[in-house]
């Protein structure tokens, strides 16, 4: 399971306040420094950045965010955000010796994929490519298996490698609607059987906005979904039961040749 951490975004709030806009803000590297480092910690792969809340001082904070989330944690970044230029900014200082770059993300809708496609190709990203189009998001299974589909062949066709790819089905809160996740569980292996080779993503927590104990949720859709097959997600790391299951789930599913990672974290952990 590719484990990205979603904790640099300057759109959450704690307590009411935005606090890592306003370390972004303020250029506070070593309040940035310490989350990235954190989350290395946590069992983070990769760390999505997402300025999103500045507007016009998107790029450069993006750019900025990028330096000092290396330079501290030394992985590779998955860039959360539509702005062409935020992105074009963010990657010229991208160090790729940590690994490959993932934009998060292109769509279907034709001036997204137009304007991030170049870029991808420019810095040989990776992209996460979600399935939705210039009508926005089906809500039934089948308009966004057709989304995805089409959005699979056409990256394939202009040239993107499969294994570059992550399609995301898109979670939405279940307090909005009672089947929303039974369609996202329903999306992953129709894509992952219709392209052997694809990645599955998902945004986790995006379910339990709007209840209380999220935890429950959140942990709970890891473990559905990697039953489906999903194999990369955007989690809180800082949710060690949850960091947990998802390395149990994957001895279980037999993705952890002799439990060896499953052997590694109970060890590190000391549990
Ligand atoms: N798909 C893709 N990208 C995404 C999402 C997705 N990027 C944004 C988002 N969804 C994933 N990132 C977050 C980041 C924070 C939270 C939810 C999703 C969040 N954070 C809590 C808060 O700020 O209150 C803190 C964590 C918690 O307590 O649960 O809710 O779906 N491609």
């Amino acid at each position: 399971m590719l484990i990205v951490g979603e904790a640099l975004n300057t759109s959450r709030l704690a307590q009411g306040v935005r606090h890592i806009e306003k370390a972004v803000t303020a250029r506070d590297a070593e309040a940035i420094a310490r989350i990235a480092v954190a989350q290395r910690e946590q069992g983070a792969a990769y760390l999505d950045l997402n300025a999103g809340t500045l507007t016009s001082g998107e790029p450069e904070a993006l750019a900025w965010m990028t330096t000092v989330t290396q330079e501290a944690a030394a992985l590779p970044i998955s860039f959360d955000s539509p702005n062409p230029a935020a992105l074009r900014a963010a990657l010229a200082v991208y160090d790729a010796r940590y690994g490959p770059p993932l934009i998060n993300s292109i769509s279907a809708a034709s001036g997204r994929y137009a304007a991030i496609l170049p870029i991808a190709r420019d810095f040989h990203a990776r992209v996460i490519a979600l399935a939705m189009d210039d009508d926005g998001i089906h809500q039934e299974t089948a308009g966004r298996v057709r989304v995805a589909t089409s959005l699979v062949e056409r990256l394939l066709a202009d040239g993107l490698p499969i294994d570059d790819i992550y399609v995301d089905p898109l979670v939405f809160p279940i307090a909005t609607d009672d089947a929303v996740i039974l369609t996202f569980l329903d999306i992953i292996p129709r894509i992952m059987d219709a392209f052997p080779g694809v990645h599955t993503i998902a945004g986790i927590s995006n379910v339990s906005y709007g209840l209380p104990a999220r935890a429950h949720l959140n942990r709970a859709l890891a473990l559905l979904a990697m039953g489906q097959g999903l194999d990369a997600c955007i989690v809180d790391t800082q949710d060690r039961p949850l960091l947990a299951l998802i390395t149990a789930a994957e001895a279980l599913l037999g993705r952890d040749e002799s439990c060896r990672a499953y052997l590694a974290h109970a060890r590190e952990n000391a549990c």
